[in-house]
């Protein structure tokens, strides 16, 4: 109600004045009417009402802003333009995801595969995750699943990101983000080449290691994780996506310390570090960026500066040959979150050349509307060979 509705009110540039009914109202009004009007007006229940007329419209319009502000985060008008090498096929035997990939420096490929994930599709959602090996080194290189050694609870397996490294004594180690009953651990397991296993080592909880996405090692037990959410429950994770709160971070792991080592990201998502070691590249899969941050000798980052991609980075990758960054990418959210096969989400794969020059060289390696390969997650080279995986769906082999 307003006071332009009251029988007798004055006219409408004294309305103004009038208020919501906190004043004695305008010049011009009768002065036996005035008081029954101002009464009805600044009534409490009334009040009440405008009160929460005036929230209920505030809340209203600050939702549609964060609403649009999300489709716009989430590209969700965004058709992606084909970009396809021609010697390329799906790899057989992954049909599930394959959300990770690292690359050995002699050719081997660890894919993490079947992950579950809040919010994304899944087709086999009663199997358990695997990690699959491949050896580019082959001419028509196949997958294999690798056995994990007992005493692992493979049933509750739920990996995401992956990261290796390899000892001085040559033994290679895969660390992967696991997922059991969507909690975040970390599990150690150390890689027997000739047996095609992985014998499961330890198991890495901490309160800080919560919602990992991935991570990049570093040493003996030493690793930067990212965490790409703050809250777990689904529906808090939405509003948190939806007010923009940035409160995700990196985490330094070692046994003797762990501290969050950068923040402020909206969603840290995939990590990875430079051939000298001495920069950590971390994707903001919502900021649609890639964050170049300083190592410094205490383990604490430093910011250089961000590459804005306009595109939804999820994990980074570093071409051995030339040290150019591989970033697999969603091209559309919006598809991704509301899975329609009808309408299925793309793929997109960027290299980023001279990441630290002032004027980092963007290409796009790889793009398909989600007819071939749909929500790619990794891209990973070795010798002029190209892994592409993605968060639920196959995986893309490439022959450049
Ligand atoms: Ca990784
Ligand atoms: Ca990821």
């Amino acid at each position: 109600m307003t006071l332009a509705q009251r029988p007798g009110s004055a006219p409408a540039r004294e309305e103004t004045t009038g208020g919501v009914g906190t004043t004695r109202g305008g010049a011009g009004a009768s002065p036996q009417r005035l008081p029954s009007a101002c009464a009805r007006v600044s009534s409490p229940k009334t009040m009440g009402k405008l009160v929460a007329l005036t929230l209920l419209g505030a809340g209203l319009a600050l939702i549609g802003e964060r609403l649009m502000t999300l489709r716009e985060r989430t590209n969700a008008y965004r058709e992606v333009e084909p970009v396809e090498p021609q010697n390329c096929h799906l790899i057989e035997g992954l049909e599930n995801g394959s959300e990770d990939i690292d690359i050995l420096p002699r050719g081997l490929a660890f894919i993490s595969s079947g992950l579950k994930y809040p919010g994304m599709p899944n087709f086999a959602p009663d199997e358990p995750g695997q990690i699959f090996l491949m050896d580019l080194n082959e001419q028509n290189p196949r997958v294999q699943a690798l056995n994990i050694s007992d005493g692992f609870d493979k049933a509750s397996f739920n990996p995401h990101g992956i990261s290796t490294f390899i000892d001085k004594d040559q033994i290679v180690y895969l660390y992967v983000v696991n997922h059991p009953h969507m909690e975040s651990t970390v599990e150690i397991f150390k890689f027997e080449e000739q047996q095609r296993s992985l014998v499961h080592l330890k198991t890495i909880k901490h309160e800080l290691l919560k919602s990992v996405n991935d991570i990049v090692v570093l040493g003996a037990e030493q690793f930067y994780a990212t965490r790409d959410h703050y809250f777990t429950n689904f529906f808090l994770v939405l509003l948190e996506m939806v007010m923009d709160l940035r409160w995700t971070y990196i985490l330094f792991y070692s046994p003797r310390e762990v501290k969050v080592v950068a923040k402020g990201f909206i969603s840290a998502n995939g990590i990875t570090i430079s051939p000298d070691k001495k920069y950590i590249y971390v994707a903001d899969v919502l900021d649609k960026n890639i964050h170049v941050m300083k190592k410094h000798d205490n383990w604490d980052l430093t910011q250089l500066k961000v590459i804005q991609l306009g595109t939804l980075v999820d994990n980074l990758t570093v071409d051995p040959d030339t040290g150019d960054i591989l970033a697999g990418c969603h091209p559309n959210a919006i598809k991704l979150l509301m899975y329609n096969t009808e309408d299925s989400p793309g793929s997109e794969v960027l290299r980023i050349q001279n990441a630290l020059s002032e004027k980092p060289r963007i290409s796009t390696e790889y793009a398909n509307n989600g007819s071939v390969l749909q929500g790619s997650s990794v891209a990973s080279v070795y010798q002029g060979k190209l892994l592409i995986g993605t968060v639920f769906h196959k995986a893309l082999y490439c022959v450049l």
